[in-house]
Formats: C-alpha cells, structure tokens, sequence
C-alpha cells in the first residue's frame, strides 16, 4: 500500500521551474538581494526561496520529458556534484516523484534521498524517479496498472513505452551519463520496472523488480485465490482522485473498523456507501469477481512469459510480504526457463514485509534478525548487480536464489527455486499433526458465522493503521484461541529441525453445510514455552509460547473448479481444495511445534463469504450471510495435509 504523502505543488508551480537546476548556483538563500524597504503593511509574500544552497553536495533537476503522444512526465534527476560518466538508475513511480526524492531537507544528497538510495548517490549514481502518467505532477491520464498495447490498451502508450521513451531521453540528455540505465522499485514500483522489461530500451542494462504486482486476482493486491481484499477499493479511490494528491481513503472515523465492515454489509455495498464504486477500477472489481480476461490477461508474468528475456533481472520479495507475495516468485518462474545459463534471471526472499527490502531489516513484529538484513542485501548483492552491468564492475556472481532462512537467521544460497522435496504434515485426531498419515478417516466441524467472522489481527482493527498493516502476518496468533471457529492441529515437540524452502502446498478435504465456503489455512512455528536459553530466531522481544505464522493464505471455495468457473459447492460433499502459501525459508528449531490453523474467515481484510452461493459476492444481500457446518476431514482417503518442501539440515 502505497505511503501518503503530503500533498505535491499544483501543476502550474511545476510548470513554472520546469527546466530548472535546483543547485545552489543561481540567487538562493543566503545570497545578497537588494535591500527592499519594508513596512508593517508590506505583504508576507516570500517571491522565491530555494532552500537548496550553493554549499550543497547536490544537484536537483526537474524536467518534463515528453513521450511519444505528446504527454510529458514528471522527471526529478538527482546527482551529486560534478559526477561524469555516471550511471544513471531510474524509479518509475504513481506515488509521487518529488516527495520520493526528498527524503529530508539537507544540503547532503545522502540524507535527502532514501535510505535504499545511499550507496548509490555516494558512488556517483545519477538517480532519477518520475511520475507515471497522470500521476501526481505528470501530464496524461492514469490507468491503474495499465494494460500492455493490445487487447485492453488500443491507444500507442503503456508502462513500457513511457519507460523506453524515458530512457531514450535519458541517455541523450544526461551528458554526464555513460549511457546505461537500470530500473528498480517496488510494489506499484515493481509492476512499472517489469514492464521496462517489455521491449526494452537498449540502454536498460538491468533490473530489479521488487516486491511486484504482477497478478492482481492471484495472490497480489485486490484478491487472493478470489477472496477480495477490502481495502483495495479505498487504495483505488485515493490513486484515481485528483492524480492522487487530494485524498487519503474515505473518512471512517476512528472507530474498529471491524464493526463498520461488518456493519456495512457485502463489499459491494461497503463501496457504494463509501462512494468508493466512483473509481471505475473498483467498478471493474465488482463486475469482475472470477479471474475473467480482464485479470488473466493482464497477469505480468504471462507478458513477460510470451517474450525474449533480455534484460538481467534480479526478483525481490520479503518472506511476510502482506501485499504481493505472489508476484516475484511467479516471475521467476515464468523466465527460469529462458535463463539457459542460470545468470540472467535471481530471486531473493529476504525476511521483510512488504517492500521491506528497502528500509531497515533489522526486525519484524517480535522477530529480529542478524542486524540490518536489507541493507546488508542491498549492498552486498544489488549494488554490486548494478555496479557490473552499469558501470562494468567485476562480475559478484549474483547467487542465483538468495533466501534468508529465518528461524536460524543466515543468508541461503541455492542454485534454483523452489529447493526440498514435498514432505506432507497430515491433520490427525485429537488436533495433532503429525508426518505419517492417520488410518482412519474422521473429520472436526466447526460453526462458520458471517455474522462473527475470525478477525485477521486483535481487535480493534484500523486497516490504515501502519505498525498493524506490516506486522499483521507475523502476529502471535494466540488471539485467536478458544475460538470454536479456528481448528487447531500440532505436532509433537520436534526432536530435529525441519528446514522447509519453497511454497508450502495445502490439501484440503473439507465439506460445508453451505453452498460456498471460504477456506484460510495458516502453517505456524509454535516457539517453546518452558524458559530456556535463547536462540538465534528468538531475540528479546520473542515472548515464550509464541505461535509465528510461516504462511497465511486464503481460496475462495466456489472456485475449486477453476477461477475463471465458479460454482456452487454441494452441501455436505467432501471435496479437496489445494493452493499454495508463500514462498518461504525457514527452520522450525527443536524444542518448537509445527502448527496448522483452519478457519474460514479473515476479517476484514477479506470480504466475508456468504457462504450460501450467489452470482456476484459483491452484491450478496444480508439474507444471503447464513451460518454454516465446516468439517475439516483427516486420515484415510481425505488426509488433508501441508505438504512442506523440506531440505537436509545442514
Ligand atoms: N501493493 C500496492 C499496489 C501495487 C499495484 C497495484 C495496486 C497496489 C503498492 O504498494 O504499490
């Protein structure tokens, strides 16, 4: 979710330093003006200040580069001081250009700009981020995620022409230059630095998308394996209104926004009543809730599937990535058998939230980690990546997968993804789990109320508030106990670790007294709660007991038969339901316990299954919310299971 910023200059401001050098060579503060005579009356109008001095280690350029329509984007170039044959790498942004590259007011380039962007700026990179089409200060209109020229976009322009167009005035322009560009960001960020990729611009020499939207029906963004994600509608308005400068979501108040989501009915009409359905991406969610064209045939990976692999890409996502975990992996996938030689295409799996890889890693929730893991990441391994195919570095041997196995807290590398051998944890009776598959079929219910649905994080729950958005997939989830609604299962205490890399697959046998039903499964390392010596995966804020959700992820039930046929479920009819949950590495230590969690609910960052079937979920009425039986069946011929994908211990 992108970071609020405060609101840009209007457009005709802009316009006015379009072109302009923002050093401290022209009349800034602290320069001799004229002395103007002053009164009481004179009026407290400023005519210009810069606060840019000429002491500064800086420059700061803003220009509008025109693309092939006509249109003109936004352009920040920042450098230090008499930089020459520079690289030059580029951010293409919706969340504001300006503010991105103006971190703080300083005079020293390393504190204006990121933190991801120090070792760039101090090596004499010049770094450059624009807004994207009617974004903010850019000239054009938005499209959320524009779709590539074709089918969907019958007009000349898309992400991948604007990033072409721009580097093509990049390198004629910036003479200080040495003519190569990389391209790098994350999230929306990661969507535009993929579709660089497209067609791309000889000049771009490489690329790190990080975090990217890639699949936004999936398991990136708006839905997850179908279930939507409530908050979306509010992201799509704030990004449509007035280039997104005006408004930060609709004002709920401060109340739990548990009661309010409940209280507002389907997601459909939480939107209507929020005026959210003004945002014609929202429009297409709600007429679109099965994975139709409008989303398969805009899936990144299938674009970047269906083309040469030219550019030398470096995949990033973090472990507990909350927004797109799905993307970068996906993208891996997708170009791993192009990569002959295994040196065009990297993934790396950090233990970071969502575009965690580009701030301080040194925690997440209770877990802390072996000092700053992404800025460690950045500068022993991207930088470097760049450095060679910018400025022609000595090859580093980019790893060709890169995972953080948390639990033991060091830096994996491994020659391809995913890397064990699927290794199933059955359900069992009595709420075990165990790895040897019980004899006997039996199964647990539970009561899925609408009307109750399993909050995702302790209540009071505030969808925008920040700490709770990151830390939501790694909370303790003991909040949830007692709960008849959420299931159980653990296994023994381990007596050996269990290192797991890759996507952990579950199989479910459930059945419903419903006609749809959504399923959460959650794969949880319950931490020992005798006190013992500490490990390297528990630091200090670790609590004994703890139960650190691995993986959490949610299917919609009524696609069990392909998510672009949903159907009604037969009532009481035994079915296998399987997807997958985030790629991961990690180590369950001895002493810990391997825990599965079902439940169908997870609110309200998902919309709530009515769990009676109708077309459309989005325009399900309150007679439709109808209490329904769960059983979860193990053992025999339905031994649901997660199946983990273990490695030898080394
Ligand atoms: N995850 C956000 C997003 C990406 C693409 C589309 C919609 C949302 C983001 O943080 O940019």
């Amino acid at each position: 979710m992108k970071t609020k910023y405060l609101a840009a200059s209007s457009r005709i401001a802009v316009a006015a330093i379009i072109g302009l050098t923002l050093t401290g060579s022209a009349a800034f503060a602290g320069t001799q003006t004229k002395p103007v005579a002053v009164t009481p009356m004179t009026p407290d109008e400023v005519a210009s200040y810069n606060e840019v001095l000429p002491s500064a280690d800086y420059t700061k350029r803003v220009v509008m580069i025109p693309m092939r329509d006509g249109v003109k984007l936004y352009t920040v170039i920042v450098e230090k001081k008499g930089v020459k044959n520079a690289p030059i790498l580029l951010s293409r942004t919706p969340y504001d250009a300006k503010s991105s590259a103006q971190r703080t007011h300083s005079q020293s380039v390393t504190e204006i700009m990121p933190v991801m962007d120090k070792e760039f700026m101090e090596d004499g990179y010049i770094r450059v981020y624009q807004d994207i089409r009617g974004m903010h200060n850019s000239e054009g209109e938005f499209v959320m995620t524009r779709p590539i020229i074709g089918h969907f976009n019958n007009t000349k322009v898309d992400e991948s022409t604007d990033a072409y167009d721009t580097i093509d005035w990049l390198v004629k322009h910036l003479k200080e230059s040495n003519g190569k560009v990389g391209i790098v960001g994350s999230s929306y960020l990661g969507f535009t630095t993929l579709m660089a990729e497209i067609n791309p611009h000889p000049a771009l020499k490489a690329a790190v998308p990080q975090s990217p939207m890639v699949d936004t029906w999936i398991g990136d963004d708006t839905f997850h394996n179908g279930a939507f994600r409530q908050s979306m509608f509010d992201y799509s308005l704030e990004q449509g209104y007035k280039n997104g400068d005006a408004i930060s979501g609709p004002a709920y108040g401060g109340g739990d926004q548990y009661d309010m989501y409940l209280k507002d009915g389907s997601a459909g009409d939480h939107a209507r009543k929020w005026g959210m359905d003004k945002a014609p991406f929202n429009q297409l969610v709600i007429e679109n809730p099965a994975y139709t064209k409008v989303w398969s045939d805009v899936a990144v990976d299938k674009w970047l599937a269906a083309r040469p692999l030219t550019v030398p890409t470096m995949l990033v996502v973090g472990q507990w990535d909350q927004e797109d975990s799905y993307g970068a992996p996906a993208v891996y996938k997708a170009l791993e058998p192009k990569d002959k030689n295994n040196d065009m295409v990297s993934l790396v799996i950090g233990p970071w939230r969502h575009s965690g890889v580009n701030h301080y890693g040194f925690s997440l929730g209770d877990m802390s980690f072996t000092g700053d893991t992404a800025r460690e990441f950045r500068v022993k391994y991207m930088k470097p990546f760049f450095d060679h195919y910018l400025k022609g570095a000595p090859d580093p041997h980019t790893p060709p997968v890169l995972t953080y196995a948390t639990g033991v807290n060091h830096w994996d590398v491994s020659p391809k993804w995913p890397m064990g051998t699927m290794k199933p944890v059955y359900l069992g009776d009595n709420f075990t789990a165990g790895f040897t598959a019980p004899k006997k079929s039996a199964h647990d219910d539970y009561v899925s109320d609408p009307a109750k649905p399993v909050p995702f994080v302790p209540r009071p729950v505030h969808l925008d508030d920040r700490e709770q958005w990151t830390t939501w997939l790694v909370h303790d989830q003991r909040f949830v106990d007692g709960r008849q609604d959420v299931l159980t299962y653990e296994t023994k205490v381990l007596d050996k670790s269990v290192h797991i890399m890759g996507a952990p697959l579950v199989k479910l046998f459930a059945a419903t007294s419903g006609t749809d039903s959504d399923w959460v499964v959650k794969l949880i390392d319950v931490y020992p709660d005798q006190t013992h010596e500490k490990q390297p995966g528990e630091r200090p804020k670790m609590k004994p007991g703890e139960e650190i959700p691995i993986g959490i992820e949610i299917f919609r039930g009524r696609y069990v038969h392909g998510f672009a046929t949903p159907g009604p479920l037969k009532p009481g009819k035994v079915t296998e339901f399987k997807w997958s949950l985030p790629n991961v590495d990690h180590v369950f230590q001895p002493g810990h316990k391997i825990m599965i969690q079902v439940q169908s609910s997870l609110f309200p960052l998902y919309d709530r299954n009515p769990q009676t079937y109708v077309k459309n979920i989005f325009n399900a009425k309150a007679g439709d919310y109808k209490k329904a039986t769960e059983s979860i069946y193990h053992g025999g011929k339905h031994a649901s299971a997660v199946y983990l994908p273990v490695v030898d211990s080394k």
